[in-house]
């Protein structure tokens, strides 16, 4: 049996009143010796903590990969049972002298009993909530037994809800306070899990210690930033302290303060001359100070806390205007037309994220030119390391509360257990500069509005004014409440969307999820037309790369209709919607891997038509979110990175149409127009390059021409009959490219074909492997060269390639361009990015096409 051994941390001198050095002394870490059982069960085994009892179990031999085939379904016994975890440790003498001692879970998952030496210190019921008990009483300095009792989670509500008195939208699920995409979405399997999911410590102090710290930011301007550390400090008797707000080690405001029993908020004045502002990703550097708080009796330091924070103002701007009612952010007085996406839970396991995986998501958000991603209100308030790295990449967060298209219940014990998770949350997200909107809920309004819920469920009459009066309560009460007491200066937002695609004012007014493309089946050109006045949400799905794919699916279930495949399938009607589309717009692909290759070419030229056509539309559309980032599995989903952190076409493609500068050409009628939008702070003198060739390369009309372009706009630069522009040439045989010049550096390019991919005449995909000499080749590699992080590719094309995809087989990495056309007669140079090195691609590279797929 696993037993644990003594904390590291214990060996160190700990006793407040006595050590200048308090912070890390006072603090025990519990992650250690840690075991868990199933209780109809009974035999202990070894755990993680932070983790959860899917991983556990995993770890432990006793189930397989819950995403591996369709293992999903046989485990879901798992939600049913009961689960206890424990660890035993010990409390250095110093600590058990300690006046205060308490022991602190950050994340509980979700209806759990904490003993500690089998006193029971508290019941726990919201996953969301940090959880805290003294325990000062009850610990001794040996072999201290922690223990907790987890409850099923689906068995623990199973009473309240038959005595209910009607169905909420969402099942029971919507009495839990528990991540509900664990329940099952349209894009994540079921796994009602338990678990210690965040970190547990056990905390000593003495007389008085910093319970908060926040810097407010009052006043930032170019000029100065006028800020206020505002202190809460827990005391439990009267004493004289000294404040103290620390910048490089050097201090640079204190007061002195009279501490009284109980919670104390002391406030400290200070200011920044010329501050160096923070700004989102891609109008200037995210700039980071960091602000140590300290409180000193005389020359002792009792407390320090750490703060970074960024200087930035931010507004959420609604102006009655022509059209309607504006929505968009207004950052340090800049107007910032935000792209970006909806951001999932990156496992159904949370706690086994790593800080690596988190980066690499921002890092390629940011990459991807997204300065805004949206947390959505179905899983779950992120961890630190998350915000953290949107702070570092210039990343604005949109906050869900977490509510998800579903009706929640009213009753006073709900929302005191929610008011108490929205306080936590708030104070715990406000210092982050990326922090840019608090929203109540996701999809709720639209819900009880256009689903149909009333005569689904047959409510009467004083039902539903119960329902909705709860919900009033809930989201235009409690959380604005608490927003406005805790976090004034971040504005709150009701429901997203505010209107349902059914109400004409969806496309005027607030924000919109357009969901037209997809779910009615619309044609993707519907993007032109139904440009609102911020896109909270838009996507179409697409599966992932073959290797993803091989995770969970041997080579015999690599079938679209596979019981493994159709089990990665999680939205109803999903791949017959996929056929639909792709259909079409493209030739039925003649085997799985051209199927699920073709299936991210549709979702990445449909979200391209989508984007492009919310940013031509800038100002009156100020923002464009595509569902979704990210995933919690690997599976068929609308995201564009998939479980393995591989980008789909749609993220390289989002990455052009999010580019600083666009230049975007469409066919509205029968008319090309040729638009740039420019989202630089400062005027562009540009010139644009215009083509039109076959794709062997001849070039059949040429066109250049000046643009020139104010800060932050859209200008329709060009403007020709298509008919005109042909001279008679098959639309289907010609492709027109756009290039947008500025001092000799491309800004942007695009192409825009006559007639859908299943039409075009493209010529045999013919590539000749590298070092391969193959005479009727369309594509060639012509070196490979070894550089700091990958191998430098360099490609040359005789006649057009469309959607050029490479892969590695067999090796880590990623390419930093993929899925693009190559003109005929150009070259290009593409990176792989890899640790790895491979002596020998001659049979790893793998390259692919459209005209290679039926
Ligand atoms: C949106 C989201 C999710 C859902 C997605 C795809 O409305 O808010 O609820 O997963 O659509 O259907």
């Amino acid at each position: 049996m696993n037993r644990p051994a003594l904390l590291v941390a214990l060996s160190l001198p700990l006793f407040l009143s006595s050590c200048n050095e308090p912070s890390d002394r006072s603090t025990i870490a519990l992650d250690r010796g840690w075991e868990f059982r199933r209780v109809s069960e009974g035999t202990w085994r070894p755990a993680s903590v932070p983790g959860c009892v899917h991983t556990d179990l995993l770890a432990a031999g006793l189930i397989d990969d819950p995403f591996f085939g369709t293992n999903e379904k046989d485990l879901q016994w798992i939600e049913n049972e009961d689960w206890e975890y424990r660890t035993i440790f010990d409390a250095a003498p110093a600590f058990l002298a300690s006046e205060h001692v308490e022991i602190d879970f950050e994340g509980l998952d979700t209806y759990a009993d904490v003993y500690l030496n089998d006193s029971l210190l508290f019941k726990a019921d919201n996953m969301f909530r940090e959880w805290k008990a003294p325990c000062a009483g009850v610990l001794r300095e040996k072999g201290n037994e922690l223990r907790v009792y987890f409850h099923s989670p689906v068995s623990a509500v199973r009473a309240r809800w038959d005595s209910l008195g009607y169905e909420l939208p969402g099942g029971a699920r919507v009495l839990t306070r528990k991540a509900a995409y664990q329940y099952g979405w349209d894009w994540a399997p079921r796994f009602v899990t338990a678990g210690l999911w965040r970190p547990v410590r056990l905390r000593a102090w003495d007389a008085a210690r910093i319970t908060d710290l926040r810097i407010v930011r009052k006043r930032v301007t170019r000029e100065s930033a006028e800020l206020a550390a505002v202190f809460e400090i827990e005391a439990s008797s009267r004493g004289n302290v000294s404040l103290s707000v620390l910048r490089d080690g050097r201090i640079g405001a204190s007061v002195d303060a009279a501490l009284v029993p109980g919670l104390n908020a002391v406030s400290i004045d200070f200011s920044i001359p010329v501050p160096k502002l923070w700004w989102p990703n891609g109008l200037g550097e995210p700039y980071l100070y960091e602000f140590l708080g300290e409180m000193r009796d005389g020359k002792l330091v009792i407390d320090r806390a750490a703060r970074r924070i960024g200087l930035r103002t931010i507004e959420l701007v609604r102006d009655r205007d022509e059209k309607g009612e504006s929505f968009y952010f207004r950052v340090n007085g800049v107007s910032v037309f935000m792209k970006g996406a909806n951001f999932v839970p990156m496992d159904s396991f949370i706690p086994r994220v790593t800080a690596d995986r988190y980066e690499s998501l921002v890092a390629s958000a940011a990459g991807a030119g997204m300065n805004m991603l949206r947390v959505w209100g179905g899983g779950a308030y992120e961890s630190e390391v998350f915000y953290d790295l949107c702070d570092e990449y210039g990343i604005l967060v949109w906050q869900d509360f977490m509510f998800a298209c579903a009706m929640y219940p009213g009753d006073s014990a709900f929302l005191d257990n929610v008011r108490e998770e929205a306080a936590g949350v708030v104070k715990r997200l406000r210092n982050h500069p990326c922090l840019a909107l608090w929203c109540g809920n996701n999809e709720i309004d639209e819900g009880r509005r256009n689903w149909g819920w009333q005569r689904q469920y047959g409510y009467s009459a004083a039902d539903s004014a119960k329902i909705w009066n709860d919900y009033v309560k809930l989201f235009h009460e409690l959380l604005p409440g608490v927003v406005a007491e805790l976090d004034p200066g971040t504005a709150y937002w009701p429901s997203s969307p505010s209107r349902g695609r059914a109400d004409p004012r969806s496309l005027t007014e607030g924000d919109s999820h357009y969901w037209g493309v997809w779910h009615d089946g619309e044609a993707f050109e519907a993007f032109r037309e139904k440009v609102p006045r911020f896109m909270s949400e838009f996507g179409f799905q697409s599966f992932p790369s073959l290797a993803t794919i091989a995770r969970f699916a041997h080579p015999e279930d690599r079938r679209i209709d596979s019981a493994v495949m159709l089990s990665h399938q999680k939205a109803p009607r999903g791949n017959e919607i996929i056929r639909t589309y792709m259909e079409r717009d493209y030739r039925p692909p003649r085997d799985f891997e051209s199927f699920v290759y073709v299936s991210r070419l549709l979702q990445a030229e449909g979200m391209k038509t989508a984007i492009e056509a919310q940013r031509r539309a800038k100002p009156s559309c100020m923002g464009s979110l595509y569902w979704q980032l990210n995933d919690c599995w690997p599976a068929a989903s609308w995201s564009s990175i998939d479980y393995e952190g591989d980008p789909k076409a749609l993220h390289y493609f989002a990455r052009d149409a999010f580019g600083e500068v666009l230049v975007s050409p469409v066919v509205e009628g029968s008319v090309l127009r040729v638009y740039a939008v420019s989202d630089r702070v400062a005027a562009i003198e540009g010139v644009a390059i215009l083509k039109l060739l076959d794709f062997m390369g001849n070039v059949i009309w040429i066109d250049t021409r000046r643009v020139s372009m104010s800060a932050d706009s859209s200008v329709a630069f060009f403007e020709s009959g298509v008919e005109r522009l042909l001279r008679g040439r098959p639309g289907n045989a010609v492709v027109f490219c756009a290039e947008l010049w500025e001092s000799g550096e491309l800004l942007s390019k695009n192409l825009l074909y006559f007639a859908p991919p299943r039409e075009l005449d493209l010529p045999p995909f013919e590539a000749a492997r590298p070092g391969e000499r193959k005479s009727g080749s369309n594509l060639s590699v012509r070196s490979i060269s070894r550089v700091e992080n990958g191998y430098s590719i360099s490609l040359r094309a005789r006649a057009l390639v469309k959607n050029l995809y490479l892969s590695v087989e067999g090796h880590e990495g990623f390419f930093d361009r993929n899925y693009f056309d190559m003109l005929p007669g150009s070259r290009e140079t593409v990176l792989f990015v890899t640790d790895e090195d491979i002596y020998d691609f001659s049979d790893v590279l793998i390259m692919k096409s459209l005209a290679d797929t039926y």
